[in-house]
C-alpha cells in the first residue's frame, strides 16, 4: 500500500508488489501535497512485531489500519487488534481510517461486508461478556456463605461482605468510544491495482489539514 502510494505521488515510484516481502519493523515514506507534507510509518503486521505499534502513538497525526479483506480466517484475529487500536487511549481523538483491501480480488469482501463482520465481532464479544458477567455473578451467589459475627463487625455489615467491589473498572472515555464507532470511515482499495488509494490519501490529507487548523 505504501509503496503503491509513492509510486502514485512521488517522482521515484516505490518497489513493486514482487520485490515486497513481509515487514520487519518499519517502512518509511513521505508524499508532498499542498502545504503538507505526509509522512507514512508502516508497521509490520505479524504478532511479534504488534508490540511496536505503541511506541509510535503519542508521535502520529492519523492511523490507517489496512485489513486483507481476503483473509476471512483471520477476521477474528483482525477484529481483536483493531479492537485494541480502536480502545488505545493515546489514540482516541486521532482520525482512523480502515482500508479494506484486495479489492482487486473477487474472493474478497466488500466495505459493506468487512463492516459487518466487524459490527457481528462486537456484538458477538458482548453477548460472551454479558453471558460470563452471569456466570461469575451466579458462581458468586453459590459461595456466598453467612459472615460470621466477627466478619460484620470488621467489613461493616453483611451486604459489604457479600458483595466485594473487585470488579475491574472499564476505562471511562466520556464515550468517546461509542462516537469513535459511529464515525468509523471504512475505505475499499487495492494496493496491488491502485484503486481507492487517491482516496484514502485525500482522506488523511483532508483530516490532518483540519487538525492542524485546530
Ligand atoms: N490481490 C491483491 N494482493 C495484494 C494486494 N496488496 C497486497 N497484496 C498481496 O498480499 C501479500 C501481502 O502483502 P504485504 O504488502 O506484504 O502485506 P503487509 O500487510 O504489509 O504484511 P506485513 O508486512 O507482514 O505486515 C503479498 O503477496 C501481496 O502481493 C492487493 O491490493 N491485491
Ligand atoms: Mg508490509
Amino acid at each position: 500500500m505504501l509503496e503503491k502510494i509513492k509510486t502514485m505521488y512521488n517522482p521515484t515510484p516505490g518497489m513493486p508488489p514482487e520485490k515486497i516481502g513481509p515487514t520487519v519493523g518499519q517502512n518509511i515514506g513521505k508524499i508532498t501535497l499542498p502545504s503538507t507534507e505526509l509522512r507514512f510509518y508502516d508497521l509490520g503486521g505479524q504478532r511479534d512485531i504488534r508490540s511496536i505499534w505503541p511506541k509510535y502513538y503519542d508521535e502520529c497525526h492519523a492511523v490507517v489500519f489496512v485489513v486483507d479483506a481476503c483473509d476471512q480466517a483471520r477476521l477474528t484475529e483482525n477484529w481483536e487488534v483493531f479492537d485494541e487500536v480502536l480502545n488505545s487511549p493515546r489514540l482516541l481523538n486521532l482520525p482512523l481510517l480502515l482500508l479494506a483491501n484486495k479489492q482487486d480480488s473477487p474472493t474478497s469482501l466488500s466495505v459493506a461486508e468487512i463492516r459487518e463482520s466487524f459490527d457481528a465481532w462486537q456484538r458477538a464479544r458482548s453477548n460472551r461478556d454479558t453471558e460470563e458477567e452471569g456466570k461469575s455473578k451466579d458462581k458468586g451467589k453459590g459461595k456466598a456463605k453467612e459472615p460470621t459475627h466477627a466478619e460484620e463487625a470488621s467489613v461493616g455489615g453483611p451486604s459489604a461482605s457479600a458483595t466485594p467491589q473487585m470488579e475491574t473498572k472499564e476505562w471511562d472515555d466520556g464515550g468517546a468510544k461509542d462516537e469513535r464507532m459511529a464515525s468509523l470511515d471504512v475505505m475499499g482499495v487495492s494496493a496491488l491495482e491502485g484503486t481507492g488509494v487517491r482516496d484514502a490519501v485525500n482522506w488523511l490529507y483532508i483530516r490532518v489539514q483540519n487538525a492542524r487548523k485546530m
